[in-house]
């Protein structure tokens, strides 16, 4: 296979590859290159030359900017029709006849003919780059590994940041089990975007442990450690009887030394990053590998960077993440927002106003308006940043931990403006995983004061990342918890409660009083209220943690409005739950009891 990739490589590059131990890979990357067709190969090792030359190659490939203010920040455009992650295009890929409820699937042969077909000569003209990651800490009995081949520089430098490279764990060991992400851009025009957009395709076969993306540029569709390994990890650990998550781990400090651990899953906008970012310490911010070890639930962070929502970002509501974005030090690259005039990069909710520049939508701002008149913002709602986990002041030195950290709680949270109470321990782990994991609902509009949104089913916030049916996962968090000495509390959250005069019953900074409340609880020192629906805080508790927290009142009158049980929604959401479960075959009978019985109380 190394003879056959000399064409293609320079002798440096090749005795890169030459070092790489599992023949099996070498020879795929053959079939790859054969089939695609690169004009070159690059092996990136993670040494500072080759992070150098990445960064590099992405600038001179037009598919990043640099900034004029920090070498080390650049801008990235995905394209105005290649901004989010492609639902309908995305499929897991199964044996003949095989559906996986709420799961948008295909079989295998068929979708794999179609993808290589459009993968043929792909990457003529361009460089190949190939890049080796861990999906974990070094030395984890936790960590999953990668093998990254893609023709886009970007989605290298991303990873660079998102992930540990671990080639030289691939030069010391024949034996890795991995998994494969093959990517290209396709064709790029004239601004740089993925021109085929009508072939893009993200495949994923979580039997051969390898997903396909092509023709497109969006992080969340292309860099396959993120959401494209999610897939890979989830179906893993069904079949070995662990759970991958979609979950921020963070800690919270006690009195002395004491550590509570809590993991935590939210559908997208309902609070999971500014959770993660108000809590004492955190491991992670969007991904979560649990494992039994010797009966206890143990979490690790697969990755090392983050890749959040730069809308809004501003000062005052995320001091931490604003400094780290505007640092002379920090590396980071900006997807999707304003790059200015003099260089500089602009999102809504950086201070001043922005200067003129070319925005996500290739045009000069401000100017042009959509085809409804409207002006084009200078960023995109979905821009985003790329950076280290390590700026953060408060990252946790045990996101290196090989054996990760002790799961105390695991916390839910959705978005409704009229049924979850603001925090709400279940009984146990199986109502929790009932009640809370899989009843997990986020109302997509709040548009219209006081009136309820449409609401998203989305159980464990984790729909869109499902590689299996959503009864089998509730199934494989029973399974799990079976085998473990003691189960982690279970908590609900909505922070998106509304009075009647539709506005919002609690503040941002209430979260850290909720956090204070359940980190009391694990560790059995405050009693709660049981109520039909779980164990919801004692008034006097809340009064002074209101107080300690927030320096803040705490009146009976607004308790009353927030833990209010609110019957008739409870049913209603019941009712909307079981009629979701009971077209999947596979639910397992013990959730329709304990749905039943929480009816019945
Ligand atoms: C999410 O949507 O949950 C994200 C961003 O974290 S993406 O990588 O696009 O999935
Ligand atoms: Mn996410």
């Amino acid at each position: 296979s190394l003879n056959a990739l000399k064409p293609y490589m320079s002798s440096r590059e090749l005795g890169k590859l030459a070092r790489i131990r599992d023949c099996s890979l070498v020879e795929w990357i053959r079939q790859v290159v054969e089939h695609l067709k690169p004009s070159s190969i690059f092996i990136n090792t993670g040494s500072e030359e080759d992070l150098d030359y990445i960064r590099r190659r992405a600038v001179e490939n037009k598919e990043e900017y640099v900034s004029s203010y920090n070498q080390l920040h650049t801008v990235h455009f995905d394209g105005v029709r290649d901004l989010a992650r492609d639902r309908g295009n995305t499929k897991i890929m199964t044996g003949k006849g095989v559906k996986i409820p709420l799961v948008n699937s295909g079989e295998r042969e068929e979708l794999k003919k179609e993808v290589w077909e459009i993968y043929r000569d792909i990457m003529r003209g361009k460089e190949m780059f190939i890049g080796f990651y861990c999906f974990g800490p070094r030395g984890s009995p936790f960590t999953l590994y990668g093998v990254q081949v893609t023709d886009s520089a970007y989605v290298v430098h991303s990873e660079n940041i998102l992930y540990r490279v671990c080639y030289d764990e691939f030069t010391r060991n024949d034996r890795i089990e991995y998994m494969r992400f093959l990517h290209s851009s396709g064709e790029r025009d004239e601004n740089g975007w993925s021109k085929n957009i009508s072939k893009r395709r993200i495949y994923i076969d979580p039997e051969e442990m390898i997903t396909y993306s092509v023709n497109t540029q969006y992080a969340g569709n292309t860099v396959g450690l993120k959401k494209l390994s999610l897939r890979l990890c989830v179906y893993k650990g069904f079949r070995e009887g662990w759970l991958c998550e979609h979950m921020f781990i963070i800690g919270m400090k006690g009195s002395g030394d004491r550590v509570a651990y809590f993991t935590g899953a939210f559908p997208a906008g309902c609070g999971k990053t500014s959770t993660a970012l108000i809590a004492d310490l955190v491991v992670g911010d969007d991904l979560a590998i649990i494992r039994n070890v010797d009966g206890v639930a143990r979490a690790v962070n697969p990755e090392v960077g983050m890749f959040g929502i730069i809308d809004g970002v501003n000062p005052v509501d995320d001091a931490e993440i604003y400094k780290i974005l505007t640092s002379r030090t920090s590396e980071v690259i900006f997807a999707n927002v304003l790059y200015t005039e003099d260089g500089d990069v602009w999102w809504n909710g950086k201070e001043g106003a922005p200067k003129p520049g070319v925005n996500y939508a290739g045009e000069w701002w401000p100017g042009k308006r959509d085809e409804n008149g409207n002006p084009i913002p200078p960023s995109h709602p979905n821009a985003r940043f790329t950076t280290s986990i390590f700026y953060l002041s408060r990252v946790d030195p045990r996101i290196n931990d090989p054996m990760g950290v002790p799961v105390s709680g695991m916390i839910f949270g959705g978005r409704d403006s009229d049924t979850w109470v603001p925090v709400e321990e279940a009984f146990d782990w199986f109502h929790g995983i009932v009640t809370k994991g899989a009843s997990l609902e986020s109302e997509r509009t709040t548009a219209v004061l006081g009136q309820a949104g449409v609401r998203e089913f989305n159980p464990f916030a984790i729909l869109d990342f499902l590689s299996i049916s959503p009864g089998a996962f509730i199934d494989l968090h029973f399974r799990f918890a079976r085998e473990l000495s003691q189960s982690p509390k279970v908590y609900g959250v909505n922070y998106f409660l509304r009075g009647e005069d539709g506005r919002f019953l609690t503040e941002k900074v209430d979260k850290r009083v909720w956090l204070r409340w359940m980190e009391k609880r694990v560790h059995g020192e405050l009693d709660a209220v049981e109520t039909p629906t779980g164990y919801i805080p004692i008034y006097s508790d809340l009064v002074d943690l209101f107080n300690k927290e927030l320096g803040k009142e705490f009146p009976e009158s607004l308790y009353e409005k927030l833990f209010t049980v609110r019957v008739k929604q409870h049913l209603d959401k019941i009712e909307r739950i079981w009629r979701i479960y009971a077209e999947i075959p596979d639910t397992p009978a013990l959730f329709f009891s304990i749905l039943k019985e929480e009816k019945q109380r």
